[in-house]
């Protein structure tokens, strides 16, 4: 069976998403650092310039964006799984809520608040992120301690609802990591953490159960190591692009895709699928061979290079 080799840097939040999934499904995994900041020579090589944590590799494929690792994840190792209630597309949905309602005011607390981060990644994130407003951090901290606080109380209350040990049953399931990674990063990252989720006891026991999930059994691997699998394997047959009357790319064409919401870094190459689930375009670069890179097709744009 092919090698999980997860790039990823171990403060990320997002990558903890990933980190879960592997817990949840009991998986073997390789992990390989990345540098928290540009340059990230060792990963861009791989993804022709995708820059976010975390990216998964698996032999010549390279899985971008957490959603469309949990679906690759999900279809090559089924059992347990990520949906035991159905609800596959709402569970995919409620990303568009954690990732930006939950996540955003954490991240401005975590660098609102945290004095212990380096200076250098504070300076790139305030570039990264379009969220808020930098310049004047202190001053949004109450805005996004009330938000932060206003999302939990939505958690709190579906916890308390279901009357469930997870969100959806007796199970963990994505949902319950897509709530619970801005949690982990506020107990990881804000000093007030313990204050901040004082409120809600749901989520504190629900929290214990998902740290009981584990991250799976991670060994360490370098970038050389993952670079020399690339560059053994031959990427996955591609699924073709699907016909539609709202755009006019076929198989072959020459495209460019980014994220539609912050991180504009474009990766250019071959478009070999596309469909509603999922971009895929393969690159041929003289240190790996041909790699192929895999973005989920909601929240990144394709345009056809000039
Ligand atoms: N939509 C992306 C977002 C990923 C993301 O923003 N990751 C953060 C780390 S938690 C990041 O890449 N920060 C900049 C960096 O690490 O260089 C996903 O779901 O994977």
């Amino acid at each position: 069976m092919s090698t999980l080799i997860l790039h990823h840097h171990d403060p990320s939040p997002f990558a903890e998403k990933i980190r879960l999934v592997f817990g949840l499904k009991g998986l073997d995994w390789a992990s390989v650092q990345v540098p928290m900041v540009m340059p990230k020579p060792d990963l861009t090589l791989l993804t022709g310039g995708y820059r976010k944590a975390p990216v998964l590799q698996i032999g010549a494929d390279v899985y971008c964006d957490t959603s469309l690792i949990a679906r690759e994840l999900e279809a090559r190792h089924p059992e347990p799984g990520l949906f035991p209630s159905g609800h596959t597309g709402l569970a995919y949905a409620l990303a568009r809520w954690s990732d930006k309602a939950f996540f955003e005011p954490g991240a401005g607390l975590s660098m609102g608040e945290n004095e212990g981060i380096p200076e250098e990644i504070l300076e790139d994130r305030f570039k990264f992120f379009n969220f808020m407003d930098f310049g004047n951090i202190e001053a949004e901290m109450p805005h996004c301690y009330a938000q932060f606080q206003a999302q939990a109380q939505l958690l709190e209350d579906e916890l308390a609802a279901t009357g469930s040990d997870y969100l959806t049953g007796d199970a963990p399931a994505w949902v319950d990591i897509l709530a619970y990674f801005p949690v982990w990063m506020a107990n990881t990252n804000i000093p007030r953490a313990a204050e901040l989720l004082e409120p809600f006891s749901a989520i504190r026991g629900w929290s214990a159960r998902m740290e009981a999930t584990g991250r799976g059994r991670r060994r360490d691997i370098d970038a050389p190591e993952a670079h020399a699998i690339a560059r053994e394997a031959e990427p996955l047959q591609a699924g073709g692009v699907a016909p539609n009357p709202f755009h006019e790319f076929g198989a072959g064409d020459a495209v460019s895709v980014q994220p539609d919401d912050y991180g504009f870094d474009p990766v250019e190459g071959r478009l070999t699928a596309l469909d509603t689930r999922r971009i895929s375009i393969e690159r041929d670069t003289p240190e790996l061979g041909t790699v192929a890179v895999h973005f989920p097709r909601s929240g990144y744009r394709v345009d056809r290079r000039s």
